[in-house]
């Protein structure tokens, strides 16, 4: 007899959150869609999130703890070994170095699924602290640090990000974003493509500003096509023309805005006229986006990735909010809004402790640190370069910078020698394949689901929690990392990871308990942490979060309260209601005022008047573009995830996505005819990819995606290997970063492209 049952909860992949229904036939997932009834998703899904299962048993999928052996990945043989044995290992391994050398010698990288998990969120902080090094890293480096900056500098907090109010606004100015493939980010909106449309339908405006004709720009109502960079510019002359005009109304948040004055000096020489040339726009479309911007009833700026890993990424980031502010858009409905997630820490009123960041610098380079990270970009010469702080060792969780971080060739390279590699990770693929140890979490269909990370991103106030669809196979991704943070703590492998747990909760309660006007002031934290309740550990934080959240019971000090049981009751997600306004109460800065002049913000802006001036010049611009030549850009494809999915046969079938876009009259400059393999290079390397023409792209600038280039040697990536691609980021430079977040330039790199015969089959070189 065939049993079935269904469970709903959602996706982990992207940032949209969308709900699922999953069918369990004889305990195996037989099908995935949409989940209708779903309050946030309504029933949309992409390819991905049906194909959840094939991860989950796709059999290059670690299951059991690998050790290497051998030094030549080419050669090397990973061998299972059992999990006590692994943990061990890596004490053995670990403290020795850290006793020789020092904390700072060992890294940690992050990536971005642990984003996605309660394990990341909770435990990889943690984890930091117990290794006490300088040397941690993340894919935020390689994403959307500016928006931290400048969140921190506006408003006092780097997670105080402000999302454009999709259902609600009128006029969407949207730039270096493409939600028609990425479902968006930093901004939580499952269906984004759907929310898009129905902007237009109740009659309001959707621009997009991309150097591609994306999807997201064809289905818009206007498409700016800039040069790749120039969005700061773009940005900063919209805001000129804003004060210069008296368009600038920024209405109740004059009460708690200060710097306008300043800001309208600091902006005066960044005239349309100005920055025209560099963003390749001419000065009247600026002076228009401005105006219908200010005129909207309600409007929303929102940029995205593509603004963010340029070398203005922090000014782009910052000069969003600025015209949110001056068109009186922020914190209001249809503007750009602060969400309520259930999770949120209660704090006391009244202004905050600011934000700074170079609380101490990278070893070899000097930049400063931010949200207690260094620039992923400097990873690689922090191997390299002797000396006291070496890093000798590093620790990767749910990361592959191999393909996802600058001049990855240098970095693969790097790795290659260090003395201690330790990945958390359920795949072999291009970075872990450097590991001597790699320990393989539970798949996804195996741990609870709540987007700690996302939910305080949504266009709308909800949360769902799901618990673990199968039971995991092996020791939970909290407690491998409890582990490894036991271990480098001192406590040893065989300590209980319950000691993190118990930690974490104390951490939550204490905080509660001590809040000015606590529902539960006086109580004792053992007594509260003995009422919380979940399968796991991270589940029972979880709970403590959401009793002393917003929403929370209390526990029963607030009647019909949340909790992490009474959520668990709407398998279909809970919607908490629209965005509500939130400032002044939410500013965290030393003034408690919205501090639109940040002095880091006004020490760099010479740099962006100097571009515009180079640019006027014809000299290019510095950062902006490589003078004639031409500039590379990246793209997302609805069916890719960064680099990890390329394993999964169905998203990976039919024609190869891996192409170089070049537009018509280049490709005809350079004698290049559709599918052609052509060479491109950069300062730092080289790949060879076949061409794709298309009139999408804007002339001068060319595109490649991220997250290819596998087939590599040691790497256990069956089919992916068979749709290898070439690695983007051997062409990025780790040289240049934006100098206030550290993050990386990963758009406008100057390349040539140079015709190959075509009879050499697409692949990598090196550079
Ligand atoms: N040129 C260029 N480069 C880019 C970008 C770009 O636009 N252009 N985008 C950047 C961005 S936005 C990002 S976020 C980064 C991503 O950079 P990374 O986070 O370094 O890379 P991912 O491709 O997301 O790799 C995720 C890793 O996590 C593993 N994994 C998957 N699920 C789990 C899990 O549940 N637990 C654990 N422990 N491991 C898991 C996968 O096997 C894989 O090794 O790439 C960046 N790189
Ligand atoms: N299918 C799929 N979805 C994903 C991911 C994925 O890999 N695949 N990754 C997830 C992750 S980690 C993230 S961070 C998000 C990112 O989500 P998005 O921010 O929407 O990222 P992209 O889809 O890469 O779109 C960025 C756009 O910026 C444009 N661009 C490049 N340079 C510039 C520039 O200088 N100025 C302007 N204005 N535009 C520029 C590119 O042409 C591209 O169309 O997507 C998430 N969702
Ligand atoms: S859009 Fe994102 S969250 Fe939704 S199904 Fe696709 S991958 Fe999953
Ligand atoms: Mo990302």
């Amino acid at each position: 007899m065939t049993t079935e049952t269904v469970q709903f909860r959602t996706c982990p992949l992207c940032e949209a959150t969308c709900g699922l229904e999953i069918t369990v036939r004889d305990g195996r997932v037989h099908r995935i869609r949409g989940d209708r009834d779903n309050s946030f998703s309504q029933g949309f899904i992409c390819p991905k999130g049906s194909v959840l299962q094939h991860v989950h048993r796709d059999p290059d999928r670690l299951r059991r703890p690998l050790i290497r052996r051998g030094d030549d990945p080419a050669t090397a043989v990973f061998e299972e070994i059992g999990w006590d044995e692994a943990f061990a290992e890596v004490e053995r391994r670990l403290l020795p170095i850290i006793e020789r050398h020092g904390r700072d010698a060992v890294a940690l990288y992050l990536g971005n699924p642990s984003a996605h998990s309660l394990a990341g969120v909770l435990y990889n902080r943690p984890l930091a602290r117990a290794l006490g090094t300088r040397n941690i890293y993340s894919a935020s480096t390689v994403d959307q640090m500016p928006k931290h900056v400048s969140s921190g500098l506006l408003f006092g907090g780097p997670l105080l990000i402000p999302v454009p109010d999709l259902d609600r606004t009128d006029h969407l100015l949207m730039l270096g974003a493409n939600p028609w493939e990425s479902n968006g980010s930093l901004c939580t909106a499952p269906d984004f493509p759907g929310r898009l449309a129905r902007i237009r339908q109740r009659g309001g405006k959707v621009v997009v500003v991309d150097p591609r004709r994306t999807r997201t720009a064809e289905e818009a109502d206007e498409h700016v096509a800039i040069r790749p960079g120039a969005d700061a510019h773009l940005l900063a002359a919209m805001a000129n023309v804003l004060l210069s005009e008296g368009l600038a109304e920024p209405g109740r948040l004059r009460a708690f805005t200060t710097g306008l004055d300043e800001l309208g000096e600091l902006l005066a020489p960044i005239t349309p006229e100005a920055a025209s040339a560099a963003c390749g726009i001419d000065p009247g479309t600026i002076r228009r986006l401005a105006r219908e911007l200010a005129a909207a009833p309600t409007a929303a700026v929102y940029g995205r990735i593509g603004t963010h890993t340029v070398a203005f990424g922090t000014l782009a980031a910052w000069a969003v909010d600025v015209l949110n502010v001056l068109t009186g858009n922020l914190d209001r409905p249809g503007g750009a809004m602060f969400p309520t997630p259930a999770h949120e820490r209660p704090r006391a009123p009244g202004p905050g402790r600011g934000y700074r960041t170079g609380r101490h610098r990278s070893r070899v380079r000097g930049y400063p640190e931010v949200n207690g990270e260094l620039p992923v970009a400097t990873l690689a010469e922090e191997i390299e370069t002797p000396g006291e702080g070496q890093v000798r060792a590093l620790i990767t969780v749910a990361g592959n910078p191999v393909v996802s971080t600058p001049d990855a060739a240098r970095l693969d390279r790097a790795l290659a020698g260090l003395e201690l590699m330790v990945s958390v990770d359920i795949y072999r693929n291009e970075t872990t394949r450097h590991a001597h140890l790699i320990l393989p979490p539970p798949s996804a269909l195996e741990r609870s689901e709540y987007h700690l990370a996302f939910f305080g991103l949504s266009v709308r106030n909800v949360a769902q929690w799901s618990p673990p669809l199968f039971e995991p196979a092996g020791p939970a991704e909290h407690e491998i990392l409890a582990k490894l943070a036991l271990i480098a703590s001192g406590q040893g492998a065989g300590a209980d990871p319950a000691l993190v747990e118990h930690l974490l909760v104390e951490g939550v309660l204490q905080g509660a308990i001590g809040m000015a006007g606590s529902p539960i002031a006086g109580r004792p934290v053992d007594e509260l942490a003995s009422l919380l309740a979940g399968p796991s550990a991270v589940d029972r934080i979880l709970d403590a979060m959401i009793r002393t959240g917003p929403y929370g019971d209390w526990f029963g000090a607030v009647p019909d309260g949340l909790s992490l049981a009474a959520l668990g009751a709407h398998e279909h997600g809970l919607d908490l209601g629209p965005l509500q306004p939130r400032l002044p109460e939410l500013l965290r800065t030393l003034s408690g005022t919205i501090e639109l002049v940040p002095e880091p913000i006004a020490a760099d802006i010479p740099r962006l008047l100097a571009s515009c001036r180079e640019a006027a010049d014809g000299a290019g611009g510095s950062g902006v573009v490589g003078g004639t030549g031409l500039v590379l850009v990246g793209r997302r494809h609805l069916r890719s995830n960064n680099s990890w999915m390329h394993n999964i046969a169905p998203l990976v079938k039919g024609k190869p996505r891996c192409t170089l876009q070049l537009h018509p009259d280049d490709a005809a400059r350079l004698g290049l005819a559709d599918g052609d393999p052509a060479e491109v290079r950069s300062r730092v390397g080289a790949v060879v990819a076949p061409v794709e023409i298309t009139e999408a792209i804007r002339p001068g600038v060319v595109s490649l995606p991220h997250g290819w280039g596998h087939g590599v040697p040691g790497s256990g990536l069956s089919v992916a290997a068979e749709h290898a691609g070439v690695n983007s980021n051997v062409l990025t430079d780790g040289e240049v970063v934006d100098p206030l977040s550290g993050n990386a330039v990963l758009n406008g790199i100057p390349v040539t492209v140079t015709p190959l015969p075509s009879d050499l089959s697409p692949r990598a070189r090196g550079g």
